[in-house]
C-alpha cells in the first residue's frame, strides 16, 4: 500500500501544507514581543498590531529521538532603531540542538552560550545553520522582506525563553547609518 504523506513542504516559500489538526501555527505581533526590544518609546498603535513573526510546525510527539520541523517567517522592520528579531531560546533539554536553513531574505543568527559569549551567523537564501546545545539562538531580519527560516529539532528539546527575559542576549542589532550595527550588553 502507498500512503500519502503527512504533509508537504514548498521549499521555494516554506509554506506546509496538511491536515489543520497536524500542524500548528502561530503568530507574534510586537504587541506580544515588546518587551524583548531595547527602546519601547513612542510607538502607536499601527506598530504594535505589526507582525514580528510567525511560525508554522509539523505536529509530532514530543519524544526523546523525535524531531521537529517547521518554518519561521520573520518579518522587516525595526522598533527605534532595533532590528525586528525572534524571542530567542535556550532549549530546556540543554543538549539538544537544532538545524535552520534560509529559504528567503537575509539577516543574521545570533548565538550565545552560557557564559554569556555571543558571535552571529549571516543568514542567507541557502545558508544552513547548526546549532548546538547549550547554544541560545535568535534571528534577526537586517533585510527589506520577510526572512524564512526552515527549522529542524529535537522534538522534545523544549523552549527555554525564561533565561533569555531574564537576562537577554549579550548582543543587539540597532540599524545604524543604515548597517546592522551591534551594541553589547552587559
Ligand atoms: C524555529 C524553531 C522553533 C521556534 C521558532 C521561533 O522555528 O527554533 O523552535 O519556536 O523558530 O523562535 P522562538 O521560539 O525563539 O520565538
Ligand atoms: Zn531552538
Amino acid at each position: 500500500m502507498i500512503n500519502l504523506s503527512r504533509a508537504t513542504y514548498d521549499i521555494q516559500s516554506g509554506t506546509l501544507t496538511g491536515k489543520d489538526s497536524e500542524i500548528v501555527r502561530a503568530q507574534r505581533t510586537i504587541s506580544n514581543t515588546l518587551g524583548m526590544y531595547a527602546n519601547r518609546e513612542g510607538l502607536d498603535q499601527a506598530t504594535l498590531d505589526r507582525l514580528n513573526y510567525r511560525v508554522e510546525v509539523l505536529k509530532v510527539d514530543e519524544v526523546e529521538g523525535g524531531l521537529q520541523f517547521g518554518t519561521s517567517y520573520l518579518y522587516p522592520g525595526t522598533i527605534n532603531g532595533e532590528y525586528f528579531m525572534t524571542k530567542g531560546h535556550y532549549h530546556a533539554i540543554t543538549n539538544r540542538s537544532e538545524f535552520y536553513l534560509c529559504l528567503k531574505g537575509e539577516g543574521l543568527l545570533v548565538l550565545m552560550d552560557r557564559d554569556r559569549r555571543w558571535w552571529t551567523e549571516k543568514v542567507m537564501p541557502n545558508s544552513l545553520h547548526y546549532i548546538p546545545g547549550d547554544v541560545a539562538h535568535r534571528l534577526i531580519n537586517t533585510s527589506d522582506e520577510i526572512l524564512t527560516v526552515l527549522a529542524c529539532w529535537n522534538s522534545d528539546a523544549g523552549h527555554d525563553y525564561a533565561s533569555i527575559e531574564e537576562e537577554g542576549f549579550s548582543v543587539r542589532y540597532f540599524k545604524i547609518d543604515g548597517k546592522p550595527t551591534p551594541v553589547e550588553q552587559g
